[in-house]
């Protein structure tokens, strides 16, 4: 990888992500069910209907885990707190062991030098809370609020960052619309409540967080480079629908207070009753941006579906393992997007950004060079977006570890360590060694 750290400007952190429920092992530690269990156990839902209940076992495995990115030579580690490991229930009783996870795993990685940017909702909402409706409930936000005092005041002391929601329009649109993650829903009006509350708990989370003294508040947002299939105008008010609903909605909810009317056309009419009146707690000031990038897709017109009137047209770039196409300008695009349209001169992370590859074994090592090259093309694509004049402050790769990778099960292998998912084994792959060799420079 031919980069090194001085091609970045002076404070650039460089990090790795996971989220909970993919690396812990949901089954140790007193957590309470979640609505991925429950999915996961429906057939045809998840890949070989696997869980996260031992997943990469990083419950017990955590030390290892962390050494690991030290070894990297990465400045931070984006983690996850579990909401129903802290709270089985999703409200009520808190389970102590939960939160002496958290603080052993907090003290682990400032006693290896690491940031700790903590992310406080990456999918594990608690099945009790499912029960009640989840991200269809308005009193979620509430239910989340106390959570988060709940997390705060055992380990806010210590994390360096803190984001609210990983990925709204997967905790939305993708589970509420497209029926692909927990819950699982294909319903109009679910997905308009989802997409909302989301924003409304964020916004709940803010006050929260702030009322705690908590600084350097941030969401993690996902985005997802979208062209017209064609020239056609069908096709281009098409793409103008999908980036709507997948690009605009959250940070135009954030930064400006308002939905965009390409998404509100089809959705207006399913929101909750006085949704306006929220906007100004959605809208509550943050500190910094997390963007999430992977691919670009094409949308074409449907005029014979419902609305959105949609439908995916396939794109002829090299692919991962996911079938997503590799499109590094899209991440230039937008983090320029970000700042020009959106945040100005707040800081911008690159939350995640990395790459499925089906790797394998050999002679105990993996050989990864199509990683090291996304990587480093990401990379590069970031710079070229810091010239632009984009604030980006750090990038963290997806991920650390294979992982359970949801509807996928652990088939997808993102990692920048390999996972035997039998012995547990973790053996860096040779795109972690190029990671390491080029922030050691
Ligand atoms: O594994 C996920 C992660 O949980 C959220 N962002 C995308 C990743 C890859 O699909």
């Amino acid at each position: 990888m031919d980069l090194s750290r001085s091609d970045f400007p002076e404070g650039f952190l460089f990090g790795a992500a996971t989220a909970a429920y993919q690396i812990e092992g949901h089954r140790f530690g007193g957590a309470g069910s979640t609505h991925w269990d429950t999915f996961a156990a429906v057939p045809g839902n998840v890949v070989r209907a696997e869980d996260g209940a031992l997943a990469c076992d990083h419950y017990h495995m955590w030390e290892a885990d962390l050494d690991l990115l030290k070894d990297a030579g990465v400045d931070a580690y984006r983690f996850s707190t579990s909401w129903a490991r802290v709270m089985p229930e999703g409200r009520g009783a808190v389970n102590q062991e939960g939160l002496d996870f958290y603080d052993r795993l907090v003290d682990g990685m400032l006693a290896r030098g690491l940031k700790p940017f903590q992310t406080l909702y990456h999918w594990e909402m608690p099945s009790a809370l499912a029960d009640l409706g989840g991200w269809t409930n308005r009193d979620v936000a509430g239910w989340f609020g106390d959570f988060v005092e709940v997390i705060t005041r055992r380990i806010g002391d210590r994390v360096a960052a803190v984001a609210t929601i990983n990925e709204p329009w997967c905790v939305s649109f993708l589970s509420h619309f497209l029926g692909h993650h927990a819950p699982g829903l294909r319903d109009i009006r679910a997905t308009a409540r989802a997409m909302h509350h989301v924003l409304l708990a964020h916004g709940e989370a803010v006050g929260r967080l702030r009322a705690l003294g908590q600084d350097n508040i941030g969401i993690v947002l996902n985005f997802d480079h979208t062209m017209p299939a064609s020239d056609a105008p069908d096709d281009v008010a098409a793409a103008a629908r999908q980036d709507a609903i997948f690009n605009r909605w959250f940070i135009e909810g954030i930064a400006k207070g308002s939905y965009p009317a390409e998404a509100l056309e089809g959705l207006a009419p399913h929101m909750p009753k006085g949704w306006e009146a929220d906007m100004a707690t959605i809208s509550r000031p943050i500190d910094w941006l997390g963007v999430n990038y992977y691919t670009r897709h094409f949308a074409g017109a449907a005029p014979d579906q419902p609305w959105p009137h949609l439908r995916d047209v396939p794109g002829d770039l090299p692919k991962t393992q996911m079938g997503w196409e590799i499109y590094p300008a899209g991440l230039e695009g937008f983090l320029t997007r970000m700042a020009r349209d959106y945040v100005g001169d707040m800081p911008l992370f690159v939350t995640e950004n990395g790459m499925a590859w089906p790797d394998v074994v050999e002679n105990g090592a993996v050989y990864d060079p199509e990683r090291a090259a996304f990587l480093a093309d990401h990379l590069g694509a970031v710079r070229r977006a810091i010239a632009a004049g984009a604030n980006v402050n750090g990038f963290f790769y997806w991920s650390l570890l294979d992982n359970y990778e949801w509807a996928f099960g652990y088939e997808k292998r993102f990692g920048l360590v390999h996972v035997d998912f039998d012995s547990l084994k973790r053996t860096p792959k040779s795109s972690y060694h190029e990671f390491a060799a080029a922030l050691a420079r």
